[in-house]
């Protein structure tokens, strides 16, 4: 059985390597990127079996995500190959140093497809955590669907099921988001919010009042990700906060996901509510560091390493 798993879209990154609009011409480099197999590669790192649940194209972005996964040994075994539609695709480019913007090319994707029948029911069932995001049921209302079986099932089995709301505007098109992302976090034991997300689903004048209204709604624990400000935590009736940890950043794109797979790893490794929340906190800080949505992911033990050097040269 694997400990983590998740379903969700990835695509085919292309991340330009140079700074100024698309529309002029850019340097790409190609790789990918999705949110909930960011996770699943973060949780890994950290030492826990993780299973990523998917459809790709029958076509080569297919084959490099399952390739790159596989590499970071996630489990890929219930991924489709779907040969009637192709793999989603993303481009990410620096619009000026300090603001990222990304475009989708994933209307109809594999990924798009996905369906109830596509959960493996026992491989949720025997994991000790799920995840899902506020992403997979704006691709479709069949994914929708098939993010609502895995919920399903791992509330059925006792399985912990957590969310992150990552709210895609460009996705949602005319669709009002909140009924939907509420009803998900009402499903989850774990909600992972940013402050604008939080203000699209509960009314409150602060951050704390925030986490405590997102648990009202169901979840024994609530988490605000607030960028360099760090988090606010509402867990089993206590509240933890903490500022981001002061790194040079490179690309923001990917830190709530790092968040999220290192405060995941800490409920798996067991550890109290402050631990695993630290740990989160240098997982968005190592990603924040590096470029690339997941690239940065660390190891405990590059944590350790820059934790005790975070100013000096490793040699
Ligand atoms: O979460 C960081 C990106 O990797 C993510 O935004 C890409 O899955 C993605 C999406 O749908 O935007």
């Amino acid at each position: 059985a694997v400990e983590f798993c998740t379903i969700g879209e990835t695509m085919g990154l292309i991340g330009a390597t140079e700074v100024g609009p698309l529309r002029n011409g850019a340097l790409m480099r190609l790789g990918l990127g999705g949110a909930e197999s960011n996770v699943a590669i973060g949780i890994r790192r950290l030492g826990h079996s993780a299973a990523w649940i998917s459809r790709v194209g029958d076509d080569p972005l297919g084959a490099l995500i399952v390739r790159e996964l596989r590499a970071e040994q996630v489990n890929v075994d219930y991924v489709r190959v779907d040969p009637g539609a192709p793999t989603g695709l993303m481009m990410k480019i620096q619009r000026t140093a300090a603001a990222s913007e990304v475009h989708y090319l994933r209307k109809g994707s594999a990924a798009a497809h996905l369906a109830p029948a596509d959960v493996p029911a026992e491989v949720v069932s025997q994991s000790r955590i799920l995840h899902v995001t506020g992403i997979t049921p704006a691709l479709s209302s069949s994914a929708h669907a098939a993010i609502r079986t895995a919920v399903d099932i791992a509330r059925n089995a006792g399985v912990t099921v957590s969310f992150d709301v990552n709210l895609r505007t460009r996705l949602w098109r005319d669709a009002d988001p909140r009924p939907v992302l509420r009803e998900l976090t009402a499903l989850a034991d774990v909600v992972f919010a940013s402050e604008h997300e939080a203000e699209l689903l509960v009314t409150a004048t602060d951050p704390v009042e925030a986490v405590r209204a997102l648990s009202d709604l169901g979840p024994r624990t609530a988490v605000l990700k607030r960028g360099a400000q760090g988090y606010v935590a509402y867990v089993d009736g206590e509240i933890f906060h903490d500022t981001a940890i002061p790194v040079p950043v490179a690309d923001t794109v990917g830190a709530g996901d790092a968040f999220v797979a290192g405060f995941l790893a800490g409920v798996l490794d067991d550890m109290p509510a402050s631990e695993a929340l630290s740990l989160a906190n240098y997982c968005g800080a190592l990603v924040v560091a590096a470029v690339g949505d997941w690239e940065g992911l660390p190891t405990h033990a590059e944590i350790a390493e820059f934790r005790a050097r975070r100013d000096a040269v490793s040699r």
